[in-house]
């Protein structure tokens, strides 16, 4: 006899958008996802790997228990508590002998879809006393932390999407990635509708990118620049707009120092060397810039295809300062971009927080001096804190919710030192990359089988929305929720879970609803009904505005060109030449299938189940390299053999693929970009940022390079 099947709401944690979701449960199993049409903000829309979800709850990879590695390297099942006690015994005997920077933690993309998980995982972190945090942001957008410590932070907020007349989206393709633009709220949920309707009500889109992509589509312009040019586009963009007086004085005069040394430095930077270098024609950058300084409202805003560039650090600054430059903030009396229900309400001002430079004062890293931005070390630098010998070597890693075997540059370098740890941690319900590596598995529950909510979605959201969800499947007996794991081991530790401002009884765990509720204490929605909000609950708008700014504020000023990066813009003209041993650059690409490494492994989700080497027709054809071909990519790091395939959106000359595949024991499908990455090529000072996008390689057919 058939079951029942009852429909439950939820919202999907797969990525930032939080779409709302419809969920057939049948026997305790759900079969299907369905978009709920109802959801204010998402409004029907899911992608192809959040209606997987069911695969991802109860798919054979799933892990249903947690793991321990046996002395002959297989995994064996193991109880939590156990696993508990043994990881708690183990770090405190690392501890006792190298002291607490011998442990690390690592925070991946995918705990931050969990509300309670980042600021549990963060307090066991701290009652470690370890300096040795990492995060996926620095190998991700941390040029624009970069951008906030050297030009400062104009504390008004940011003009907003709904009620822009331009937007330029640079090295970024949000129908695809959902990118939040900064914050913004711009462009995350159901994407293509959102900026079709904008569109509509009169916005002008100008994308630049080497591929037309699936927002470049939808763009009124689209510039496609050489891969790893974008600051000279940026610097040419600014020398037209203030060359033509498109700018807005005012602003400037008011927020803003370093004017002239901007305009000093973009003097020279005139279209006609924007094409020379940018291969992009003159006329067209001083349409879009023409376009860009004549709107009203409207951001300029970036992703990884720009900060993971060859000079992301100030190609990011001249995003920040096209929009500077423009007047794009809110000003005194102007209604507040206030989207805060479940967190806290910061109020907005008309004022800077001056550029503070913390990094200059951040740990040390004896690898390279490099120091720590916001209380990180850089990624980029992990694989060596664990190599290279001295005292303080990481010798302990916690991986919560990443994947470090198939994400770190150079993949080779990031393996070995995985494989030499005294103890890898990993917290994952599949058995990724680093899983396999690891020591103990910690087997969480998946998105519908724990409780949420989107505190830390917030600043995601177009407008003031906030849901919950309960658990909507039981979850396997041999699993827990990831900031339980966090709480247990800070107790077995005898360390202080320090959890929204107070300590927690290790002797009495509250629930997640619990704790859930108590992270919304600050918030403006009472936590009752929050919860019964079926499809969530769109708040209206706040009604505050912008404040005037506070009498100590009266000095401080956004630091347009400070000499660093005036320097790193010369640099950045410097035309490296697009030729020699390396004539392609490998460019960033990411699927609507997958998130990183999740969703690589479902069955029939990724269409033709690998990431080949997409490139321009006319590339393939001149190489003599059918469509379909066996190639290998060589870089100055590395080499990978991967399937051609032609795709007429790329610019000549750019190569495009999508990272995280391929399995450590090749057990999964396609290959890992990070063979071809290093963490010295272009790196940048201060995040350690290597070159991730517009890596140099060069493509050979497989059978040449089998015959050399
Ligand atoms: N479906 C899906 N969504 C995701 C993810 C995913 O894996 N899948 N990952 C999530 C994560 S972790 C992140 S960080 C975000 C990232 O979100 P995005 O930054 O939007 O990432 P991509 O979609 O790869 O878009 C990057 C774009 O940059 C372009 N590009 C590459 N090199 C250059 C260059 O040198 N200059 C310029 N101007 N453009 C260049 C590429 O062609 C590409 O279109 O997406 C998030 N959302
Ligand atoms: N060459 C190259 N390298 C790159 C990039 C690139 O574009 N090119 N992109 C970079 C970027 S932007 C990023 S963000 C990183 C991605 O780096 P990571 O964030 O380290 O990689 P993910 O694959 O997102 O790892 C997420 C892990 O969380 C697991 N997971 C899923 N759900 C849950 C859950 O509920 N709880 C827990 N605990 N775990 C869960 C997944 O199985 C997966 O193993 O890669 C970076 N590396
Ligand atoms: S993974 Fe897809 S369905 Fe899930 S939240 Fe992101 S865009 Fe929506
Ligand atoms: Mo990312």
């Amino acid at each position: 006899m058939r079951s029942e099947t009852v429909r439950r709401t939820s919202y999907c944690r797969l990525c930032a958008s939080s779409c709302g979701v419809l969920l057939d449960i049948e026997d305790g199993r759900i079969r299907d996802v369905l978009g709920d049409a109802q959801h204010p903000i998402s409004g029907g829309y899911t992608c192809p790997k959040g209606r997987r979800g069911a695969d991802l709850t109860h798919g054979p990879g799933r892990l249903t228990t947690s793991m321990r590695r046996t002395a002959d390297g297989r995994h064996e099942p193991i109880a939590v508590p156990l696993a508990v006690a043994d990881i708690a015994t183990r770090l405190r005997r690392i501890v006792d002998e190298h002291g607490p920077d011998a442990v690390a933690l690592f925070c991946g993309t995918q705990q931050n879809f969990a509300a309670l998980t980042p600021p549990s995982a963060r307090a066991w972190f701290r009652g470690t006393g370890s300096h040795k945090l990492f995060s996926t942001m620095t190998i991700d957008q941390s040029a624009k932390w970069v951008v906030a410590e050297r030009m400062g932070t104009y504390l008004g907020g940011r003009q907003r999407f709904a009620d822009a007349d331009v937007w330029l989206l640079i090295g970024t393709n949000p129908v695809v990635s959902g990118n939040g633009g900064d914050g913004d709220g711009a462009v995350v949920q159901n994407p293509a509708t959102t900026l079709r309707r904008a569109r509509e009500r009169g916005l002008t889109l100008i994308v630049v990118d080497p591929r037309r992509t699936e927002t470049a589509a939808l763009a009124d312009i689209h510039l496609a620049p050489r891969p790893g040019t974008d600051a000279v586009m940026l610097a040419g963009l600014l020398h037209v707009i203030l060359a033509e007086g498109l700018h807005d004085p005012a602003f400037c005069e008011r927020h803003a120092a370093g004017l002239p040394a901007l305009r000093a430095a973009v003097g020279g930077v005139t279209p006609a060397v924007v094409e020379r270098i940018c291969d992009v024609p003159a006329q067209d950058v001083r349409a879009a810039a023409r376009v860009f300084g004549k709107g009203n409202r409207g951001m300029a805003t970036s992703g990884t295809g720009l900060c993971m560039g060859p000079h992301s650090n100030v190609a990011e600054h001249l995003v920040a300062a096209l929009n500077v430059v423009c007047g794009r903030y809110l000003r005194e009396g102007e209604r507040a971009d206030d989207r805060a229900v479940l967190t806290r309400h910061v109020p907005a001002r008309a004022e800077v927080a001056a550029p503070a430079r913390a990094y200059e004062r951040g740990f040390r890293s004896r690898v390279g001096g490099v120091r720590a931005i916001r209380g990180e070390l850089p990624s980029g630098i992990l694989a060596d804190e664990i190599l290279e010998p001295g005292p303080d070597r990481v010798r302990a890693l916690v991986v919560s919710g990443g994947n470090p075997a198939t994400a770190l540059p150079d993949r080779s370098k990031a393996l070995r030192a995985l494989r030499s740890l005294d103890l890898l941690v990993c917290v994952d319900p599949y058995m990724s990359d680093t899983a396999r590596l690891a020591h103990h598995i910690i087997a969480p529950t998946t998105m519908y089988e724990r409780a949420d909510h989107t505190a830390i979605m917030e600043s995601f959201f177009p407008s003031r929305f906030a849901q919950f969800t309960s658990s909507v499947v039981t979850p396997p007996a041999g699993v827990v929720d990831d900031w339980r794991f966090f709480f247990d081991l800070a107790a077995a530790s005898g360390q202080p879970f320090k959890f929204a401002g107070r300590i927690l009884d290790p002797s009495s765990p509250p629930t997640s609803t619990e704790l859930l509720a108590v992270m919304t204490e600050r918030g403006r929605l009472p936590f009752d009904e929050l919860v019964s909000a079926e499809h969530g609950r769109l708040v209206g708008d706040s009604g505050t505005v912008v404040a005037p700014p506070t009498p100590e504020a009266a000095g401080r000023r956004l630091e347009l060109m400070p000499d660093d990066v005036r320097a790193e813009l010369e640099d950045a003209l410097q035309p490296s030449p697009v030729a020699g041993d390396f004539p392609f650059r490998l460019v960033v690409r990411r699927i609507r299938e997958a998130v990183n490494s999740t969703g690589i492994r479902v069955p029939g989700l990724v269409p033709g189940g690998g990431n080949p080497a997409r490139v321009h027709p006319d590339d393939l054809e001149r190489l003599g390299v059918a469509d379909g071909a066996q190639v290998v990519l060589r870089s100055a790091s590395g080499s990978l053999r991967v399937t051609a395939r032609a795709d007429h959106t790329l610019a000549r000359g750019a190569v495009s693929m999508t990272h995280c595949f391929g399995g450590v024991d090749g057990d999964a499908a396609g290959v890992n970009v990070n063979n071809l990455t290093g963490t010295l090529d272009g790196v940048q000072t201060i995040n350690a940022m290597p070159t991730l996008s517009a890596v140099p390689v060069a493509i050979v057919p497989a059978t040449e390079e089998e015959d050399s």
